[in-house]
């Protein structure tokens, strides 16, 4: 990363996860992210849980549900939630207009869900997921496998490049059982239209285009805080 090493990167992520907690109330029902800065965000809870704090949490992931239930952290089925009050969750890129690409982390439809049902959606970063256009970080779908070939046909009509996620040299499996596509569809002029398109392929059940769904984004940078609604 560019202008920015590591530990003032996590300081940052620490920062934007601790300003979070202004929102968070006692009784509320919080929607927990996936990835390194939801992380931060779901330790420091469990600190506020042992200090007195009355909340319970929903998962975005298997790795924060099991992360969030070895500190303490009381989790409710997602299926059974009608609406979450906060979410807290990270981001892979963000502008001003609060429009995100997420799934960096192959969490991005349990994530999507989350934000879809939060009444106060709230995403944390560091300095470096500010960005003037959405694109350079390539664009993650989630396919179900057999739809895989005709979503590939769909993703190059729309002069996508796709590259089918691997970890390990294995094809990489989502918790829902899923393949994950990354697309790289250069910087985005219109990120809703393309959300729009992405969203008439059978077969591709989600994508990391995130528009209109985030309340706020709280960004650190040094030691300021920034938040963008
Ligand atoms: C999740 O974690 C994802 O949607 C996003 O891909 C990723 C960001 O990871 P990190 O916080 O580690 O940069 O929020």
């Amino acid at each position: 990363m560019e202008g920015i090493d590591k530990n003032k990167q996590d300081q940052e992520k620490l920062s934007a996860a601790k300003a979070a907690f202004q929102f968070v109330k006692n009784n509320d029902v919080v929607g927990l992210g996936t990835g390194s800065t939801a992380t931060f965000a779901i330790e420091e809870l469990a600190k506020r849980i042992q200090a007195g704090l009355k909340i319970k949490a929903a998962a975005s992931s298997v790795k924060t549900e099991e992360l969030a239930l070895s500190l303490g952290i009381p989790i409710l089925k997602l299926e059974t939630l009608g609406s979450i009050d906060i979410s807290i969750d990270g981001a892979d890129e963000f502008t001003e207009s609060l429009n995100l690409i997420k799934g960096g982390g192959g969490a991005l439809f349990r994530e999507k869900i989350i934000a879809s049902l939060s009444k106060n959606s709230i995403i944390i970063t560091d300095s470096s997921k500010k960005v003037d256009r959405l694109g350079a970080f390539t664009v993650p779908v989630e396919v179900v496998p057999l739809a895989l070939q005709y979503v590939l046909n769909q993703l190059a009509a729309l002069n996508g490049k796709a590259v089918l996620r691997k970890m390990d040299e294995k094809t990489f499996v989502s918790d829902n059982g899923n393949y994950i596509v990354d697309v790289d569809f250069g910087l985005l002029d219109k990120p809703e239209e393309l959300a729009l398109a992405l969203n008439q392929i059978d077969g591709l059940l989600a994508h990391g285009l995130f528009i209109g769904l985030t309340s706020k984004v709280i960004m650190a940078k040094g030691d300021e805080i920034l938040v963008f609604e």
